[in-house]
This record gives structure tokens, sequence and C-alpha cells, in this order.
């Protein structure tokens, strides 16, 4: 149990009779207002402001049964000031402190709900600050960008601006160009939903079997009436530490008058508009347009007359098993391709967002012929920075403008 706060210290001294050495963890007994023992624990007294939250802490590592908790926490609530944490307090707090930037608690926030192992090295890219420091690199440089352009604001006359420093422009489009790379980079989202792979083909063809096959287990229904599978289906699934979202659909043909399985044709194409990669189990070369790549697949190869294909990527069967670890690989292969590597910062939407802003101001800031409109492009390039970091004063954008320039001569 954790408390946090400036009654941290009084709450460890009423419960275990005394206030331990800063930072060493001893064996106490615990006991409520009325002297009654309900613990035997390991206690640590953490003065602020050097802490997780940057406040007074006292942790209570307690025997973890309900009931020792419960009489632990009560024991606590009566003490005056004190009060259950909110979720995610203590993180929020150590933000308000300044111990940690917004990126890393985001960060953070992504490592609680990691589920894979690329999620969780992502997460923890985030939250161990390598965001962070990029940005805050990135914020330095326009600022003292920033400093240049108001030197020449300051001392020019106002017939006969100055103009910008030699090279000023060149460094301005290259800031520009280094933040479209970053845009390019894979996105947080697709680590979080997992890469979105879509079997697409006729009826009958064999898709709903092989989605079984790649989820392993009867998610699907298979049988051999066409228009079985009416609705999309979808199975979140890790393959080798990668979240995949597996994609069923409903046939696509022209001739049904079925209202519902129409239905789930259009939902197919929904789907289909989705993925990142289609299984294209029809004809070959007859398959979608899709935004992302499309591979043909030559299904049921282990059935005498099942269609073939000329060039397909992958020869399966899924009732025999046949190519179906291959298809897998490829498919691990692919995804890894496009999700961040592991250890890669991922930057979330809106972590996006502000990076986008940014790039927009400084598109074209070279080209800008009035220092000023170069000035408040830069300007708004930093509200992006500070708003990533989560700070917004423009105090400390002075100090950096002062410190670096001596114009008090
Ligand atoms: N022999 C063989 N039969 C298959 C294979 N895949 C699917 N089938 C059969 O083909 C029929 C249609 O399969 P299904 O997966 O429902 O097709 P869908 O309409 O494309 O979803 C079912 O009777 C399946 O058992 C395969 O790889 N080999
Ligand atoms: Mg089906």
């Amino acid at each position: 149990m954790r408390v946090s706060g400036p009654a941290a210290g009084a709450a460890l001294s009423a419960l275990a009779g005394r206030l331990p050495e800063a930072r060493r963890a001893s064996y106490a007994t615990l006991r409520d207002g009325g002297g009654a023992v309900l613990d035997r624990a390991l206690v640590l007294w953490l003065p602020g402001p050097g802490t997780a939250t940057g406040e007074d802490v006292a942790e209570l590592h307690c025997h973890g049964g309900r009931a020792v908790c419960a009489a632990v926490e009560a024991a606590l609530a009566a003490l005056p000031g004190l009060r259950r944490a909110e979720a995610g307090e203590f993180t929020r707090r150590a933000f308000l402190n300044g111990r940690i930037d917004l990126a890393e608690a985001e960060g953070l926030a992504d490592l609680l709900g990691a589920e894979t192992e690329l999620q969780r090295c992502a997460a923890m890219a985030m939250a161990g600050g390598a965001f962070s420091g990029v940005v805050a690199g990135w914020r330095e440089r326009v600022l003292a960008l920033s400093a240049a352009v108001e030197a020449v604001l300051d001392f020019g006359d106002e017939d006969d601006v100055a103009g910008l420093p030699d090279g000023f422009a060149g460094a301005l489009e290259l800031f520009h160009v280094e933040l479209s790379d970053w845009l390019a980079r894979p996105r947080a989202e697709a680590l979080r939903e997992g890469f979105r792979v879509v079997i697409a083909g006729p009826p009958n063809a064999g898709k709903s079997t092989l989605f079984n096959a790649l989820v392993e287990s009867e998610a699907a229904i298979t049988a051999p009436v066409a228009g079985t599978t009416r609705d999309v289906l979808m199975r979140p699934v890790a393959l080798a530490g990668v979240p995949f979202q597996f994609l069923d659909t409903a046939g696509l043909r022209e001739d049904s008058a079925d209202a519902i399985e129409v239905i789930g044709m259009e939902r197919a194409r929904d789907a289909l508009g989705l993925a990142d990669l289609v299984l294209w189990l029809g004809p070959e070369g007859q398959g979608p347009e899709t935004r992302g790549a499309l591979w043909e697949i030559a299904a049921q190869v282990d059935r005498v007359g099942a269609g073939t294909k000329v060039n397909p990527r992958h020869e399966v069967s899924a009732v025999t098993g046949e190519g179906i670890n291959r298809l897998r690989r490829d498919l691990v292969e692919a995804a890894r391709q496009s999700l961040p590597a592991p250890g890669e910062v991922a930057m979330n939407a809106r972590q996006h967002r502000l990076i986008g802003e940014a790039a927009l101001a400084l598109a074209g800031a070279g080209d800008e012929g009035d220092p000023l409109l170069v000035a408040e492009r830069l300007r708004l390039a930093r509200l992006a920075f500070d708003a990533l970091l989560g700070r917004a004063t423009t105090e400390d954008m002075l100090d950096a403008l002062f410190g670096r320039f001596c114009i008090g001569k």
C-alpha cells in the first residue's frame, strides 16, 4: 500500500509506532488506533521530493490477504487527511510535480495495458523517456531558431529589416523533413489494435476454415453451403508476440437473393477498406482494391480439382495443415514491417497530430519573406512541442532566448 502527500509520514508513524529511517526497509508491527495488531509488514519511509510522486511517500508491504489489506486500509482511512487514491492519481501527481512529463505518463499507461511483447517494448520506450528526449531536442532547436529571428527583429530598424542569417531557411527545411519522417513512422494504434488481416473470396472458397486454422479455434461456422458466413468475424490473436486481428468475411458473389447475405457482403467490403493485408482466396487477379497489400492464396490444395493459381503467394490446406505454418511466418514478417520495431517509440494519435502541427508550421517557413511571420511559425511549432511534453509556459522560452543572446550587451 502506498501513501503519498504531506500526511504520509504521520500516517506511517501512527500505524508502525515510529517513523523508520528514511529510504531503508524495516520490519514493523502495524496497529490500528485502538492498538490492535493488524499485520507485521515491511515498511518504507520516503521523504519527498525525490520520490515517484514528488511528495512524501510511505509504503506498507503487507501480507496480501484481502482481510489484512482491508484492515490496514481502514486504519489509514481513519486518520485525518487520508483518503483512497483515485485511479491513476499517483502518476497524475508525478506529472503535476514534474517527476515525469506527459509523454512518459502516456507510455506508462500503455505499459499497464500492454498485452503483447511488441506492445510492452514500445510502451517501455515511451515510459522510459526516449520520445520525451527527442521532443525536448526539437524544442531546443526551435528555441534557438526563434532566438535568431528575434535578434533580427530587435536589431533591424523599421525601414530596413535585416534578412535572416545564411543557412536559416535550410535549417528550417531540414527540421521539417525530420518531423515528416517521424509522421511516416508506424503508429501506436496499430500496435494496440494489431495488424488487420482480412480473409476474402467467393462463397465456399474455404475462408472460414482458413480463419479457424489461423486463429486456432472453431470461431467461425464452416459448411459447404454458400452464404454460411454472413457477418464479419473478428479475432485478436498474438503470433510470435505480434498482435493481429483476423477478420473472416461473407463470400462475395453477385447473385444473392438473401437480404442478410447482401448486408454481410457490404460489411465484408467495409472490412476490406480497413485491411492492412487481404488474403485473397478468389480467382487469381480478381481481388478487390485495398489500401494495404493483397496476397493470392491457393486454398484447399489437398482437394483434387480445387481451382489452382499460377502464381500464388501461398498454397494452403486448412484441413491437412499444409502451408499454414509458412503462411503464419510470412504474416508475422509482414506485420513486423508495418508495426513499430521492438523498443522503437510509437506515437499515439495525439502525439502524431501535434507533430503534424509542428511540421505544418515549419513547412516552407524558410521562404516566408517577413521575419515576423517566421517567428510566428516557430512559435506554433514550439507550442506543439510544449503540448507533447505537457508544458505550456512561455517563461522558459524567454529564458532560453535571453540566455543565448547577450541582448543587454
Ligand atoms: N478438403 C478441404 N476442404 C476444405 C478446405 N477448406 C474448406 N473446406 C471445405 O469447404 C467447405 C466451405 O468452407 P468454408 O470455410 O465454410 O468456406 P467459406 O464460405 O469461404 O467460408 C466446407 O465444407 C469446408 O469443410 C480445405 O483446405 N480442404
Ligand atoms: Mg465462411
